[in-house]
């Protein structure tokens, strides 16, 4: 299935909030960045400041000499951080797969979400509708198959822009662009394909790829396939941390393995059930201890596939567990047990292996049951005797 990626990016963002709170800036040449006489650079100018040839990173004197009345505004960052955070919170409520990437864009994966707004184009007008809207501010919308085709896109469109690549015309729709258009092509680059006779997306598109790499190596040949229009990064939304993992610190160090067991089990439980909840797999388990020495050591155990079962991060820590307190005598400070190098669940899920079917569905009824009632509601043998010891959520 082609992928609908969309790239949102507010239009001249600082100056646009300005100008929602003192409407009196509306429609006029308005820099964000400090007074003339200062010397810092426009950070951003309005698009009517633009028309005067002003524009981000020129020097704050030049963009006065150029536009004597443009109106010069110092800014403040936690205005734009906080119409930043409520422009993100409506993103969000189109799709989860968003990918904030500065204060005024981001991704989002819309594949699959479009059907409930009609169409792809309905769902970037009715996000574009929300900010204007909520916020009175102005988004420009790019569609694509990838995210740098998306990114073009929505630059192509500013300001006030809505435009859609159709599947299949992307190296089309690229090509005719100026090669300081692609992503990644920065000011250095630019002037080194220049001398290369490339000047055209189109140009880089069809250019050989050995001598790209050998002029930029490896970023060579991403830029070539960007400038045909595949790019298969994902939209990748930031809470998807790569780990999760829980630990504790006893009251007084411990040798008692049963005591030690229990623990672990216990924090495997709680390490699966976060594991269930983000819909994941893990691949590899982390057995931390810390000695009465305060001597730390990791241990870890890679699968051979991803899972998601308490028992699964139990019996691997367990493992990794024995053979340690084999390896050290002394009392234990400090147990923990992680779980990284997390997959999406699905295809790996063995049909054939009941047990392993079995264990899931287990692990997933006493999830529903400690989400009603508290981790604590349920207890496995090894575990109850902590029933008083952590308490109810
Ligand atoms: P941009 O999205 O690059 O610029 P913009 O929103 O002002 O204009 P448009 O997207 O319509 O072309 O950057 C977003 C904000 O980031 C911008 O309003 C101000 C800030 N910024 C700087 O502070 N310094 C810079 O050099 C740039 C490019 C942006
Ligand atoms: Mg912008």
């Amino acid at each position: 299935m082609t992928r609908r990626i969309m790239h949102i990016d507010l239009d001249a963002f600082f100056v646009s909030v300005e100008q929602v709170l003192n409407p009196e800036l509306k429609g006029k040449p308005v820099v964000v960045g400090g007074r003339p006489d200062q010397r810092g650079v426009v950070a951003a100018a309005s698009y009517e400041a633009r028309a005067f040839g002003l524009h981000a990173g020129m020097p704050l004197a030049t963009a006065n000499r150029l536009c004597p009345q443009a109106i010069f505004i110092e800014g403040s960052f936690p205005k734009y951080r906080d119409a930043s955070q409520r422009f993100m919170a409506i993103l969000a409520d189109f799709s989860p797969y968003l990918e904030p990437v500065s204060l005024d864009e981001a991704y989002l994966d819309a594949t699959g979400f479009e059907s409930i707004h009609g169409s792809i184009h309905q769902m970037a007008q009715a996000i574009k509708q929300r900010i204007e809207s909520e916020l009175g501010l102005c988004a420009s919308v790019g569609i694509a198959s990838s995210k740098v085709v998306a990114k073009v896109a929505s630059e192509m469109s500013k300001p006030d822009g809505l435009l859609e690549v159709a599947a299949g015309q992307e190296v089309s729709f690229l090509a005719p662009l100026p090669i300081a258009k692609l992503p990644g092509i920065g000011k250095k680059t630019e002037r080194i394909l220049r001398s290369l006779g490339i000047h055209t997306i189109g140009d880089l598109s069809v250019a050989p790829l050995g001598a790209l790499k050998s002029h930029f190596g490896a970023s060579g040949e991403v830029l070539h396939r960007y400038a045909n229009g595949i790019d298969e990064r994902e939209v990748e939304p930031p809470r998807a941390s790569k780990s999760i993992s829980r630990e504790t610190t006893f009251g007084k160090d411990t040798r008692d393995r049963s005591f030690l067991q229990a623990t672990l089990r216990y924090l495997s439980e709680r390490v699966g059930a976060d594991l269930r909840q983000r819909g994941k797999q893990a691949r590899c388990i982390t057995l931390k201890l810390r000695y009465a020495d305060f001597t730390t050591i990791t241990r870890r155990y890679t699968l051979s596939r991803g899972s998601d079962t308490d028992q699964t991060i139990f019996d691997t820590g367990l493992k990794l567990l024995k053979t340690a307190l084999s390896q050290q005598k002394q009392p234990v400070r400090l147990i923990g047990i992680g779980v990284s190098h997390l997959t999406e669940p699905g295809r790996q899920l063995d049909m054939l292996d009941a047990s392993a079917q079995r264990r899931e569905q287990l692990n997933r009824a006493i999830d529903r049951i400690r989400n009603k009632y508290g981790f604590t509601a349920i207890q496995t043998g090894r575990t109850l005797r902590f029933r008083d010891v952590f308490p109810h959520r």
